[in-house]
């Protein structure tokens, strides 16, 4: 199917859209940010637009899928097959009737000029930039060769890597590893570059990562939100914030930076980087010292509170927390003191906030502040992080055979952590393993055999990992690039063929949150736009040409159906969760789980069944059994440089819209005053931001949300600059993470630079 280009500028110039994307500004709270006069005449964001309930639309659910706490319950209106707005569902409390400024602008983005539309390749070679179309069946015939041929050379497949994260956490596109589990054994990116550090933590802790529902905070009496971002990165939990803080209770912002969130809050902390672990454990020790603590919960429930008192009482002095985290002492009593009286009073420990080398300990140390506090398992309470207890799915579309014969890995690089165990394999071969978060230089060092094809899929490799300089040599030295996305992003440069996928309104899934509780069918609202295809259709068309030319060389489904894939996802559990009979019922608007209080029972997974304070796996994995302070990574250049997530952009994504270019069209480095003056540095001076790993050409600005001696840079692709702050970031580990997810996390806060004004 495709439209004149009439029909596409009349869609692009749709002004209820376009409202509607206005409505999800204010939302954000971006219009309050802009200077004036944005908004255009006419356009009044208080009206209601006129189309919910409207008959001449036919409507459908969707999800936004995008790795976001939000994970937004839609509704779509369609006219002659074309989408014309979207809105949030209202029949979700957590959604609530509204979607993000990112979301608002779906349509732009379902029908943007800068979609994939077809097959390519890149006949010049990787980074050359000559493409030629080609057709389905000639990109498909290509790849099933490389695949074959490798198999016949190597007598194994481990030379086909797979690099796959957060483009779309719907759950039949875990189809995706569900194709390579079908074609034999295979090399994984493993890992997560978002909030392993953290899982560990909370599994040490806790024995799993659980958290309360995001509506209760409208009943907390006390809130710290911890290096977390939400008025950017989470607006629909704002509400239940805004409704604590309207009935009384504190708001406590504790972040290197003055973010939204900040501004919204009855105290913001300007910590020092990295040190967050230091400062929960010199709250703990107020606390305790002034007899505060739930001594009752704590003899109940946990196991080594006497070891952690110890250690707080010989090792943690109250003048070095003040000190090294740079928050006055007086501040810091006042704060622990009450917190501790209110009650219930809960933390909301960010992601952004464990990518450190010191991450997971820093976690470790906040769930320790909680569970003396007494919070834990209480209504409204809570050491908040996230959760995947809804994620209870078949994973039909994952689960797929090895063909017979298949030849896998032995070494000790194969299966490890939750990863390897996904598929339940007790065979003798294993996929092998590669670190995400050392994606270059993982792909450069694998041998035996080496890697040869690369499938890129809901990751923007070139964007957002990191060690960029060797990432080209990496791709370069590959045979075969394989790119399956909707848009020509950083990684398709670097591709040999680049496939169009479908957006989540163009296909079938189903979608729950790792923060809110609720369950949404996402319904194939419109046809494929061009020549695009599903990642499970790209799937069945290589498994049907495997199969031509080498008859059982694939087992996945040789014509698949995402509709039928994503019935096949549910099971009585899930029904049961829910209270839904069918997934049918969904039709009807999303559903909420039944409302659970974690650890409400004082009962932990952990081994002693227990809050460990002291724990045995922390100690023989990690090297610390308690909590303990662990100092962040040491300076190596003149400036720390942090680059959290934007309200603007869902990593790589949606900045690239011709709509956000409207609004924010250029990156810039914050800078702080005193640091400015030292570099006679202006706001909008071009600056050059460098270091050891690279260089980085930007306009400044000038402000004291950031401190004295730290730089920060939004990690945000725009359409038409080079911009990439990863071109500044290397891939030191975090200390936790390799537990629970297969690698440890990244610590990319802990990059250092330097600037001088061009
Ligand atoms: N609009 C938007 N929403 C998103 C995303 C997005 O890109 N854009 N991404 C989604 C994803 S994948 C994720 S992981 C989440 C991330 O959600 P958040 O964790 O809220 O976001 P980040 O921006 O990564 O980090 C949050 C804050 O951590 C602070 N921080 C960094 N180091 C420290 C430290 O040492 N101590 C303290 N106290 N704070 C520190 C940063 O300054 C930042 O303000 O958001 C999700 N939602
Ligand atoms: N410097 C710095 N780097 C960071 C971070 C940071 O804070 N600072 N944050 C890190 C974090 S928290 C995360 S989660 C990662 C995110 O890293 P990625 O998961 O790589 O992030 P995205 O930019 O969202 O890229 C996803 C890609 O998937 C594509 N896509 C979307 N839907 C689909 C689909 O259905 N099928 C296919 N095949 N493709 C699809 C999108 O178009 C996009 O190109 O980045 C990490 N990198
Ligand atoms: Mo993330």
């Amino acid at each position: 199917m495709s439209y004149s280009k009439a029909k596409v500028e009349e869609i692009l110039n749709n002004t209820i859209s376009r409202r509607s994307f206005l409505k999800g500004l204010a939302a954000s709270g971006v219009l309050s940010a802009l200077p004036g006069g944005v908004l255009e005449a006419n356009e009044d964001l208080n009206t209601k637009i006129p189309y919910s309930g409207e008959k001449s639309y036919q409507t459908f659910r969707n999800a936004c899928p995008r790795n976001c706490y939000d994970t937004c319950s839609i509704k779509t209106y369609v006219k002659d097959g074309v989408m014309q707005f979207i809105e949030g569902a209202q029949e979700s409390t957590y959604t609530r009737g509204g979607c993000c400024v990112k979301g608002n602008s779906y349509v732009k983005r379902v029908y943007s000029a800068r979609r994939l539309k077809y097959p390519m390749m890149q006949v010049g070679g990787k980074g050359s930039g000559t493409w030629k179309r080609i057709s389905w069946d000639q990109a498909i015939d290509i790849i099933a060769k490389k695949l074959l041929d490798m198999k016949k050379e190597d007598g194994t497949l481990l030379g086909a890597a797979l690099t796959k994260y957060s483009g779309n956490f719907g759950i039949t596109h875990y189809g995706i590893e569900g194709m390579f589990n079908s074609i034999g054994y295979t090399t994984r990116l493993a890992g997560t570059p978002c909030w392993p550090a953290g899982i560990d933590a909370q599994n040490l802790d806790m024995g799993d990562m659980w958290c309360n529902d995001p509506e209760e905070m409208k009943d907390s009496k006390f809130i710290i939100l911890w290096g977390v971002n939400p008025a950017a990165n989470s607006v629909h939990s704002m509400k239940y914030i805004y409704e604590a803080k309207s009935k009384g209770a504190k708001v406590v912002v504790i972040d290197p930076i003055f973010t939204e969130t900040a501004s919204k809050a009855s105290q913001y902390l300007q910590i020092k980087t990295g040190t967050d672990g230091l400062l929960a454990l010199g709250m703990a020790k107020i606390i305790i010292d002034a007899k505060l603590h739930d001594q009752k919960w704590l003899d109940a429930h946990s196991k080594g509170y006497k070891e952690y008192k110890a250690y707080l009482d010989k090792e943690v002095k109250l003048d070095d927390v003040s000190k090294v985290t740079g928050i006055p002492l007086a501040m810091i009593k006042e704060l622990a003191l009450s917190f501790a009286k209110a009650k219930p009073a809960t933390v909301w420990m960010g992601y952004g906030m464990q990518r450190h080398t010191n991450g997971g300990s820093m976690i470790r140390a906040i769930d320790a502040l909680v569970a003396v506090s007494g919070n834990i398992g209480k209504y409204a309470g809570g050491a908040r992080y996230g959760h995947l207890s809804t994620w209870g799915f078949n994973y039909a579309a994952l689960s797929q055979a090895k063909p017979e014969g298949s030849v896998g890995y032995t070494g000790p690089e194969g299966a490890k952590g939750e990863f390897a165990q996904v598929g339940g394999e007790k065979a003798a071969y294993t996929d092998r393993f590669l670190n995400i978060n050392k994606t270059a230089r993982e792909l450069l060092s694998a041998k035996e055999p080496k890697i040869r094809l690369l499938w890129v899929a809901c990751k923007n490799v070139f964007a957002q990992d990191f060690d960029r300089n060797q990432l080209i040599r990496a791709f370069q030295q590959l045979d075969l690039v394989v790119v399956a996305d909707q848009f020509f992003n950083e990684t398709a440069k670097w591709a040999d063929i680049v496939l169009p996928v479908t957006t989540q309104f163009e296909e079938y899934d189903v979608n729950v949150s790792y923060w809110h509780y609720w369950l949404s069918i996402n319904e194939q609202a419109i046809k494929p736009l061009f020549e695009i295809k599903s990642d499970l259709e790209i799937a069945a068309m290589l498994s049907k040409r495997m199969n031509q030319l080498s008859k059982g060389s694939c087992t996945f489904p040789q014509s698949v159906d995402s509709k039928e894939m994503t019935i096949k996802e549910f099971n009585p559990a899930i029904y049961e969760q829910f209270g839904i009979q069918s997934w049918e019922e969904l039709k009807k608007g999303p559903v909420k789980a039944k409302a659970v209080i974690p650890y409400a029972d004082g009962k932990f997974k952990t081994p002693s069944g227990k809050f460990e304070f002291y724990s045995e796996k922390a100690l023989e994995l990690f090297g610390s059994a308690l909590p303990a302070y662990l100092e962040v990574r040491k300076p190596y250049d003149r400036f720390r440089m942090t680059s959290p997530h934007s309200r603007w952009s869902l990593h790589s994504q949606f900045q690239n819209l011709e709509w956000m270019e409207d609004f924010h069209p250029e990156p810039y480095v914050y800078v702080n005053p005193d640091d400015a003056e030292e570099k006679m540095v202006s706001t909008d001076d071009m600056v050059a931001v460098f270091n050891r790993q690279g260089v980085l050409r930007v306009r400044a600005k000038v402000t004291d949300n950031v401190q004295k001696g730290t730089l920060m840079m939004y990690e945000q692709y725009y359409h038409n600059t080079i911009y990439n702050v990863n071109e500044l970031v290397d891939d030191t580990s975090s200390d936790m993470g390799a537990f629970k997810t297969g690698a440890p996390g990244v610590a990319l806060h802990d990059t250092f630079v330097n600037f001088k004004k061009l």
